[in-house]
């Protein structure tokens, strides 16, 4: 491996520093690689440090949403709340950042900008936004499933005479909206978490909602000595049951029966009880079949719909509040903390923006087809260009100059979601084809990055210096993933899974679904099997092919 070299050669060049980054470095420097991150942020965190709208925390139990590669890292850390807020995980990402020494490798404010093979030596140039060139042998995207911020394209938004926000990318300092008019467009996991807290300083508050969505009450609470001291007596036990469930998250019992094996009365009880223990998986864990079986989530969906009918008081805020256009769990199921209740506020109102659309923005505020809403400012809640839209943001380009958004123009196409045909030595950590977004990030990366390191200790072995996939393997895998997909619900509806936020994205379905205990089995046979499906050779044999 290449010595310590800070003129710009390195053996791993590492794109962000949030959970996945962090934990890239930290196990690419242990095995004693030279590795650079580059950071656009001015400091750690990825999705953490950009999302510092109102409300933003996590929807998976802080325990479970948390490195779990060192004891004592688990161990020191106190958790304050059950579901974290952004600040509170940020600051933990801070004291991973500190106490693994990880920030001396991080060059921050650098966006990375390019990444082209080069076939002769068989390295990755990586260029960066100030006009810079690195070399490496790896490059390792650890860009994120949701970095890429959207604002649809009103028009008319410059002419808009108020402030506006993108809750992906928050303000550092506090915005106060005590005493002002404001609107929100959009109510997915953001929206609705942001929606309680702006409401308590607004005057007066307009959601813009074009689709209702399915959201869970948090039941978050703040966790005690004695509750953490009990927590971090599990954490082995708690660990080990993530690496066996479909979403990488334990201390939930495996459902045993499909909903329509049961009473009314027995699911309704069921369900009762979950919603009151909260988080959305537990929820959706109830039976085997909510994402599989359209009659059994219907129940799962009524159960939620009469939840929001008994807190909504207005019959009719109510009705436009209850999704009616996908199945329950399809899209992201979100989980709040008086979502419902923020509409019985005198000053709230739900916008129905499905039935008159948003048709430009004015200096004043927002114009739909049937009315003018004045606002002093405009929160855009509204998603992002979702877990292939970082890469397709840098030039990024493999064997022969061919680009990797052009590979990807019908889709994009990878084995494992990890490695992508053409483009050796470039592993990207939960890419589309893997668990990811249906999974716990932190589980999904930890996985992501061992198996990157399998990767590397491998050609150490074999004397090799470039791995990749090959095309069979990856025609099957993207084969498998779709099969996959088809056989759930999630397909059915519009989602950023599918791309259909953004227009003109290709309509393919990205994540893995098959659970993340199969696929992590998958990967631990496919290298049992001696990387079943990746060819390593030597940089110069790679010229010469
Ligand atoms: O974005 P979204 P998000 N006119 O794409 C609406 C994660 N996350 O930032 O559904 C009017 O879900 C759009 O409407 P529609 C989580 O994985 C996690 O909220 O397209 N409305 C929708 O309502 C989540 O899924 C947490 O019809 C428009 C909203 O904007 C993901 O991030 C917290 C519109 C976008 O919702 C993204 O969530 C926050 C238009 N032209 C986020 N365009 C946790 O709890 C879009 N919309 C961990």
């Amino acid at each position: 491996m290449a010595q310590q070299d800070n003129t710009g050669t390195f053996d791993a060049i590492v794109v962000g520093a949030g959970f996945g980054g962090l934990y890239a470095l930290h196990k690419l420097r242990g095995a004693g690689l030279t590795v650079r991150v580059f950071e656009a942020g001015s400091d750690v965190g990825g999705t953490w440090f950009w999302n510092r709208y109102p409300g933003a925390r996590c929807d998976v139990d802080s325990v479970a949403y948390s490195y779990s590669f060192d004891e004592n890292l688990q161990q020191e850390w106190n958790w304050p709340e059950r579901f974290s807020t952004q600040a509170d995980i940020l600051a933990y990402q801070n004291h991973v950042a500190e106490r693994f020494d990880l920030r001396k490798d991080i060059r921050f404010n650098t966006r990375v900008t390019s990444a082209t093979f080069d076939e002769g030596t068989g390295t990755w140039t990586v260029g960066t936004d100030d006009g810079k060139t690195y070399k490496s042998k790896f490059c390792v995207m650890a860009t994120g499933n949701l970095s890429l911020p959207r604002v649809p394209d009103f028009k008319g938004l410059e002419s808009f005479k108020g402030r506006w926000f993108h809750t992906g990318q928050w303000p550092h300092e506090p915005v106060d909206f005590t005493g002002r008019r404001v609107g929100v467009i959009g109510t997915g996991s953001s929206g609705i978490q942001a929606i309680p807290i702006i409401a308590e300083q607004a005057s007066q508050l307009y959601v813009f909602q074009r689709t209702a969505n399915f959201s869970l009450a948090a039941q978050n609470h703040a966790l005690d000595e004695e509750m953490r001291k009990k927590q971090k007596a599990g954490y082995s036990q708690l660990r080990e049951e993530a690496q066996g469930t479909p979403f990488g998250i334990g201390g939930h019992p495996p459902p045993t029966k499909s909903a329509l094996d049961d009473t009314p009365e027995a699911r309704e009880a069921m369900y009762e009880k979950n919603w009151k223990m909260g988080g959305s998986v537990r929820f959706l864990y109830s039976y085997t079949d909510l994402l599989t079986n359209k009659a059994a989530n219907d129940t799962a969906a009524d159960f939620v719909r009469k939840k929001i009918r008994e807190t909504v008081k207005d019959p009719k805020t109510a009705e436009l509040l209850c999704p009616n256009t996908h199945p329950i769990g399809a899209k992201r199921l979100c989980l709040d903390t008086n979502y419902y209740q923020t509409y019985n506020l005198p000053h709230v109102k739900l916008v129905d923006v499905r039935a008159n659309p948003i048709v430009e923005i004015t200096p004043k505020g927002v114009k739909t087809t049937d009315a003018d809403y004045e606002v002093d400012d405009i929160v855009f809640a509204t998603g992002y260009d979702a877990i292939t839209g970082a890469l397709r943001d840098i030039d990024i380009r493999g064997r022969d100059g061919l680009a990797l958004k052009e590979k990807w123009s019908h889709g994009p196409r990878t084995y494992l979601g990890l490695m992508t045909v053409g483009f050796p030595n470039f592993f990207i950590l939960t890419g589309p084809g893997s668990p990811s977004v249906k999974s716990n990030m932190v589980v999904a990366n930890e996985q992501h990055v061992n198996l990157v390191l399998a990767h590397i200790e491998n050609l150490r072995k074999t004397g090799n210096d470039i791995v990749e996939p090959v095309p069979q393997a990856e025609d099957e895998w993207v084969e498998h993933v779709n099969q996959v997909a088809n056989s759930t619900l999630y397909p059915t509806a519009e989602s950023w899974y599918l791309g259909s936020n953004i227009p003109g994205k290709p309509r393919v379905f990205m994540p893995y679904v098959g659970g993340f205990h199969k696929y992590r089995e998958k990967c631990e046979q496919i290298v049992a099997e001696g990387f079943r499906g990746f060819k390593t050779s030597r940089a110069q044999e790679t010229a010469k092919n």
